[in-house]
């Protein structure tokens, strides 16, 4: 990364009020008459809503996150449509749910000859690039520029593949994705609108933190969720038989990070042994400073029981956090950077993550269950123009609707194959009389990762109806006004036919809409 960001910054800052004074677009990008919005499309990977201060969580801190709720809109119902990774994506970038744009699952590879709105904006004269993980297997498609993270990714001196280079870089994920970010902004054609799809691997598993956040809340004791003691009781086998819970499913070394010499056999310690290989002495030494390489403590603890799984929360807990923690630096920097830059009042910024997760919540880590936690995604949204500083709607929005809302933003019109809606009324402040009521939903990677069994919905503002099917066939009916953690499945209480009735009846009409095949009853 050549240049020294000072120098470049400098140097646009004082060439930006240069063309300002002049009345000229010159590095302003676009010309007074016909302005068309810059893009900066920020996504995380697994970062939970209730792990944003904007959001009110109690855990930390996101003050660089929460500037973008600050200035723009912060949408406290966005919902995705699928809650796993690459599904989330494409249909993020499609418009489309799972069963029409090819990718219901992580195994799935992404056909990337369909419309998508960064393909588009780049057919309508904007500079695309795809920055950090991607995660849906072909090439990127529709981008000028794209660097992007083979697979999941390395939090530590990874690689990354340049439109088809693969190179490995010395440092760590999330500020080596914000360089290569930074750098493309600081070289891209200034004359055309830009859309940039800066997107994060943090903080996804296995938490590894940047060696500066290694020692984060060592003084502190999270706190429990409410729902922590979730015994399951009234719920499906499916909420019984998963595998992710802090109790079984963590790995002690891979996910703990104890001593892989002294902890049981495990599908992932080989990856794990990998992963600290590939470590330099100086950031081998802040690890080791950190995690003390034998954990003679823990072992001497000998703990057990709710004690253990406690423990296990904590380490968990704190390191996801902390891999938020370089998140919100480097968001930070990039906003300076469109501050200095002068285009902050020309660009959309957009920050959410391709799904929620539980942060402990019933007893779990990891996704893909409808309930709250991993159904939930953040969502900001900041555009000066759109003049709604500190606004916040409760509509419900999905991923869904991404692509229609910046094309509209960007002045195209999105294609009819795409299904979701423009957010640009919400974003307003107006909402329209035919807003949806409800949101549809649908997950089917099982068996799999995790063991979530199969499993379509819907959720209304105060309901939720979900079936799971497959190697079962249980539904589950919460009511989120009464019971907003989901403890206590209704279904099935007498008194609840009727509400069973509509809801189902406008889960058929919502399948039947969105053209999902599945017949299961
Ligand atoms: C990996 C993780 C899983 C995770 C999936 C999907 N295992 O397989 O815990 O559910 O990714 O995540 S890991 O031990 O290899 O990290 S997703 O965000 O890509 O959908
Ligand atoms: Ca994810």
């Amino acid at each position: 990364m050549a240049e020294s960001p000072f120098t470049r910054r400098d140097f646009l800052k004082t060439a930006g009020l240069t063309a300002a004074a002049l009345g000229m677009p010159g590095l302003l990008n676009c010309g007074r008459k016909k302005r068309r919005p810059n893009i900066l499309f920020i996504m995380t990977d697994d970062h939970a809503s209730h792990a944003l201060s904007c959001y009110g969580s109690q855990l930390m801190q996101t003050p660089n996150l929460d500037r973008i709720a600050q200035e723009g809109m912060r949408f406290d119902n966005c919902f995705c449509t699928n809650s796993i990774c690459a599904p989330s994506r494409a249909t993020i970038l499609t418009g489309k749910y799972s069963h029409l744009n090819g990718v219901p699952t992580n195994r799935s590879e992404f056909d990337g000859t369909q419309p998508t709105f960064p393909k588009i904006l780049q057919q309508a004269g904007y500079q695309t690039a795809m920055i950090g993980k991607w995660h849906l297997k072909s090439d990127p498609v529709g981008f000028d520029y794209w660097n992007v993270l083979p697979g999941q990714g390395q939090y530590y001196n990874p690689d990354f593949t340049e439109i088809g280079t693969k190179k490995r870089y010395e440092g760590y994920c999330t500020d080596l994705i914000t360089d290569l970010a930074l750098d493309w902004l600081g070289e891209r054609d200034t004359e055309k609108p830009f859309c940039m799809l800066y997107w994060h691997k943090a903080p996804h598993r296995n938490w590894m933190p940047a060696p500066r956040h290694l020692h984060l809340f060592d003084d502190r004791e999270m706190p429990y969720p409410p729902t922590w003691d979730d015994d399951y009781i009234t719920r499906s086998d499916a909420a019984r038989q998963q595998e992710m819970t802090i109790d079984h499913d963590l790995f002690d070394d891979f996910d703990l990070k104890l001593d892989p010499d002294r902890t049981a056999s495990n599908k992932l310690k080989k990856n794990w042994r990998n992963m600290l290989a590939r470590l330099n002495p100086s950031q081998r030494a802040a690890w080791d400073a950190a995690y003390d390489p034998k954990n003679e403590a823990f072992f001497n603890a000998n703990l057990s029981g709710e004690a253990l799984r406690r423990w296990k929360y904590q380490r968990y807990i704190k390191d996801y956090l902390r891999c938020i923690a370089a998140v919100d630096e480097n968001v930070g920097r990039m906003l300076d950077y469109l501050d200095e830059a002068g285009l902050a009042d020309d660009t959309i910024v957009i920050y959410t993550s391709d799904q929620g997760f539980y942060l402990g919540d019933h007893g779990w880590f990891d996704k893909r269950f409808m309930y709250e936690e991993s159904l939930r995604m953040p969502l900001m949204m900041r555009y000066p123009r759109l003049k709604n500083v500190g606004a916040v709607d409760a509509n419900i929005a999905l991923n869904l609707d991404f692509a229609p809302t910046l094309l509209e933003l960007a002045g195209v019109t999105p294609p009819p194959e795409m299904q979701g809606r423009s957010l640009v009324p919400l974003l307003r402040g107006r909402t329209p009389q035919d807003w949806r009521q409800a949101m549809y939903y649908h997950y089917t990677e099982y068996p799999a990762w995790h063991m979530v069994k199969k499993h379509y919905g819907i959720r209304t503002d105060r309901y939720k109806l979900m079936h799971f099917y497959d190697d079962i066939d249980a539904w589950e009916l919460y009511d989120l006004k009464q019971d907003p953690g989901e403890m206590h499945n209704i279904f099935g209480q007498p008194d609840q036919a009727p509400l069973v009735q509509t809801l189902r009846s406008q889960l058929d009409s919502l399948q039947h809409n969105y053209r999902d095949p599945i017949v299961v009853q």
